[in-house]
């Protein structure tokens, strides 16, 4: 008897733990890791988790880049692991609207907009409206994963960057 609670001890043990660790996938895409973070965060949380890492929050600046982590997003049905909304990403015009910038100031050269994105909707936020990035998981269905502003707070998964961190 006293042997089962203990085995029951140590199975809630480790329950508990892989509870407390975020669920992640890792891809490399032309030497950079990119990890997919299952784990929801309000925009500046994901950054912050991203640093906290030795990473940052995706710089998808280039088309090929943008692509590759797209593609991975939606070969393998990415978007059907969470719920509404998309995956926070680099980019933000906190400080002035519609002067997008990558949070480590690579050149704001090639974009990726879902179609009339971005619309700085201020429906649920009339004081800053939206100004944060993320990769978009629409139509809901089959989700193109383009790029949308969206709510800073909304929480959802991200995607971290790590510099050649893989070859
Ligand atoms: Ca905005
Ligand atoms: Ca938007």
């Amino acid at each position: 008897m006293q042997g089962t609670s203990y085995r029951y001890y140590l199975l809630a043990l480790v329950a508990l733990y892989i509870s407390s660790q975020a669920y992640s996938v890792e891809i490399c895409v032309e030497g950079d890791t990119f990890e997919i973070v299952f784990e929801k965060r309000g925009w500046d949380g994901a950054k912050a988790s991203c640093e906290s890492k030795g990473g940052q929050l995706a710089v998808l600046a280039t088309k090929s880049v943008n692509l590759g982590v797209r593609s991975y997003l939606r070969d393998n049905d990415i978007g059907s692991q969470f719920g509404q909304g998309g995956l926070w990403i680099g980019f933000e015009d906190k400080k002035d609207e519609n002067q997008y910038r990558w949070i480590d100031d690579t050149p704001w050269e090639y974009t990726n907009w879902q179609d009339n994105q971005p619309n700085n909707n201020y429906r649920k936020d009339s004081c800053h409206g939206q100004d944060c990035g993320q990769l978009w998981k629409y139509p809901r269905k089959k989700p193109g994963f383009k790029w949308d502003d969206d709510y800073c707070f909304r929480l959802k998964p991200y995607i971290c960057q790590y510099k050649n961190a893989c070859v």
